[in-house]
């Protein structure tokens, strides 16, 4: 065995030339792998003793694409091209042993072997999108002409990968491996090396590619299905192009095509808002001090006290991988309607396909429905769901703590209360955390997880890694009014009124917001969640807009009728009534209406939130920049292709974000608009959000 660098290894195997790579955790294309790759090829090419070459990763997984890291430093010889055309044109049969993932440049190396075998628990797909990029090593030129135009498009422009059986159906890999892997794909290459067939190369295979030439139409059509959830992102039209490219030009001029555009996404700023956003959401989930030494408490029953519409969200995520929960109900009406929701939910999901009936049964089989709280002193953890009222939390916690059992994990789903408050009405204030799930808690991936004073270690530890195992997305955060995301949303929430008092139409403020990128503005948002959230018909006082509005019957979507009015297929129609009610606050407060640019709305709504996360880290609620970001992108809608608040800010340049800041601050004479003096430090130093 020879090591050609320090992530590859060559030897000969019985007529098998063996590439192995070693390049923990994904074995990246970094340049140490690309370099061995090539030095491999050639010296199979030349060794006499090598009548085929087989590519094989040792690890959790095959090439999981190119080494992102290394695009922010810039690209070290030899490139990818380089490498994939040696393999591509060898005289000797080259073949791909995949296992766990083949992604990206890691599929498209592959793509450049005469043969793909793979095991089946193996995932293979192209999911350079989620970068704000496409593939770059020739896979937009190779993959259609192997699984087909339709099927390429779709896996391009979603990024989501193929099972390795859907992968043997399309002709992605020639065979299916049962057994050890490399045993396997050693055969394999040893019954290709008996045949001595001509050797196949993908890129001169066209019959894929005739039904989309006689049927153009199939790119317009494709485009019009996906255009509505890719609104923003430049990288799926560009994905689409290069497939374009594949059908109507020859294979070469395809590959120029490919890296034209890949090189013009690369250098945008939407690349680099996602790449960016691909290690935020990673570095999220560690947390200073808490490490594989910090014990963590096993989580194999679940409480959850009230079946709402969060509470049973919550159930649904911890049975949707199998852990067994109780739901603790007051009324027996409103248990059972809890219940009947969750079974809905999972049979409308089957309907869809997505689960089997028997998945229907076998889930809502680890769901039990009580009316004793006594019921779940047997559970390792209970998160409560309740009306968000202070008084009515410590009172449940304060009965919690003794039915309990010791150790168990009291959590609160409180969007905003004061957790310190609620766990001081505990004798284990240190088992006492925040779970923020959000609406629809089943489906939202962010899960804010709200460490109080007194929370420990091994809490926490507990909490971010079932976030995980229930697939959400984990954010530490500290305990202040509104946590992290609803902190920055209230201040958002605060100018957008203002500038409706001021002039700006709510509609015009949400178009605004929603040509940013968001998927609503603030008014439909706030329609969306009900604008009865903390009003009481007793102690209105119609003292806002909003109030006013209630007191009308106009709570929101709900009632058809908020700061909109909804059809019955919930279109949102701007209402005279608000822009009157506007106007007459506008006029008590003495203020004038006057007209309002795009701009100064965009600014005025997202400058304050960047404000307000400054203050955030320098309060320490947030451990870093980007786990805000990664709250406000999967929590808030915030759009991927900007990265999220803080990273927008570093492109807007803090230095111009202060002044902006300060010139409001002069121009409507409020300390509303005082920048953090986090932020001016940092602006000051030429700093960024890191
Ligand atoms: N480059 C560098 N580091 C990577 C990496 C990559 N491609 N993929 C993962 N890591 C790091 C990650 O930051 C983390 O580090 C650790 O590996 C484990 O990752 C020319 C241009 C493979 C499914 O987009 O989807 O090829 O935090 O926590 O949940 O066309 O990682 O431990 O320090 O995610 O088991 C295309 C990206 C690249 C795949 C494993 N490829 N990776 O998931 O572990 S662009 C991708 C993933 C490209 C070419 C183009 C996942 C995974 P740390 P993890 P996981």
């Amino acid at each position: 065995m020879v090591q050609l660098t320090s992530m590859v290894d060559y030897e000969v195997d019985d007529g098998v030339a063996v590439l192995t790579l070693d390049n923990p955790p994904v074995n990246a294309l970094s340049q140490g792998v690309r370099q061995g790759l090539k030095e491999g090829v050639a010296k199979a090419q030349a060794d006499a003793a090598a009548k085929a070459i087989l590519v094989y990763c040792k690890g959790s997984t095959f090439i999981a694409g190119a080494d992102i890291t290394e695009f922010s430093r810039g690209f070290v010889e030899p490139g990818l091209h380089e490498v994939l055309a040696a393999m591509d044109n060898a005289s000797k049969p080259v073949i791909a042993a995949i296992h766990g993932t083949a992604l990206g440049g890691g599929l498209e190396t592959a793509l450049c072997c005469h043969y793909r075998v793979a095991v089946a628990s193996a995932k293979l797909g192209l999911p350079e999108v989620n970068l704000g990029l496409l593939p770059g090593g020739g896979g937009t030129q190779r993959l259609p002409r192997v699984v087909g135009v339709e099927k390429a498009l779709q896996m391009v422009t979603s990024g989501v990968p193929v099972s390795a059986a859907e992968a043997l159906e399309t002709g992605l890999v020639d065979r299916i491996i049962e057994g050890e892997l490399r045993a396997g794909a050693l055969a394999f290459a040893r019954e290709v090396i008996a045949a001595a067939a001509p050797l196949p190369r993908i890129r001169d295979r066209d019959d894929k590619l005739q039904g989309a030439r006689a049927d153009p139409l199939v790119f317009a059509r494709f485009r019009a299905a996906i255009a509505a959830k890719t609104r923003g992102y430049l990288a799926p039209e560009y994905n689409i192009r290069c497939i374009e490219a594949a059908v109507n030009q020859p294979f070469d001029e395809g590959m120029k095509t490919e890296s034209k555009l890949f090189m013009e996404l690369m250098s945008g700023p939407q690349s680099a808002a996602q790449q960016y956003f691909f290690f935020a959401e990673r570095q999220a989930g560690k947390v200073p001090g808490i490490d594989r030494d910090t014990a963590e408490i096993p989580i194999s029953r679940v409480g959850v006290v009230g079946s709402g519409t969060m509470g049973g969200g919550i159930a649904m995520n911890m049975v949707n991988v199998g852990i067994p929960v109780t739901i603790v109900e007051v009324r027996q009406e409103a248990l059972d309607r809890g219940l009947g929701v969750i079974r809905r939910n999972y049979e409308n999901s089957a309907r869809k396909g997505r689960i089997s009936a028997a998945d229907v049964e076998q889930r809502m089989g680890l769901v039990r429905g009580s009316l004793d709280l006594a019921d779940l002193a047997d559970c390792d953890l209970v998160i409560e769901a309740v009306f968000e009222n202070m008084a009515v939390k410590k009172e449940l916690f304060g009965r919690l703590d003794v039915i309990a059992k010791p150790g168990a994990i009291l959590a609160s789903n409180t969007s905003a209360l004061d957790l310190n408050e609620i766990a001081a009405v505990t004798g284990r204030p240190e088992s006492v955390i925040g779970l923020h799930f959000f609406s629809p808690a089943n489906v939202m991936k962010l899960l804010e997880v709200v460490r109080g004073d007194r929370t420990s270690k091994e809490v926490i530890k507990t909490s971010m890694s079932l976030a995980k195992r229930i697939k959400k997305v984990a954010v530490l955060v500290g305990v202040c009014h509104g946590f992290v995301g609803n902190r920055m949303l209230f201040v958002r929430q605060y100018q957008a009124e203002q500038l409706a008092l001021e002039g700006a139409p709510p509609h015009r403020i949400d178009k605004v917001l929603y040509d940013f990128g968001f998927p609503m503005g603030a008014f439909q948002m706030s329609d969306l969640a009900g604008l009865d959230i903390g009003w009481s018909a007793e102690t209105s006082k119609g003292a806002t807009v909003r109030e006013r509005l209630c007191e009308m019957d106009r709570r929101g979507q709900k009632t058809n009728a908020g700061f909109y009015d909804y059809d019955e297929n919930r279109k949102p129609t701007p209402a005279p009534v608000v822009q009157e009610l506007y106007t007459e606050f506008a006029a008590r407060a003495g203020i004038t209406r006057r007209e309002i640019a795009d701009e100064e709305i965009l600014e005025r709504c997202i400058l304050p939130m960047i404000n307000e996360g400054a203050k955030i880290l320098d309060e320490g609620i947030a451990l870093r920049a980007s786990d805000i970001d990664v709250v406000y992108v999967y929590g808030y809608g915030w759009p991927l292709y900007r990265g999220g608040p803080m990273h927008y800010a570093n492109s807007l340049g803090l230095d111009r974000v202060v002044e902006k800041l300060r010139a409001y601050q002069q121009s409507t004479g409020s300390d509303f608009w005082q920048p953090s003096r986090y932020l001016v430090d940092l602006a000051n130093r030429g700093g960024r959000f890191s």
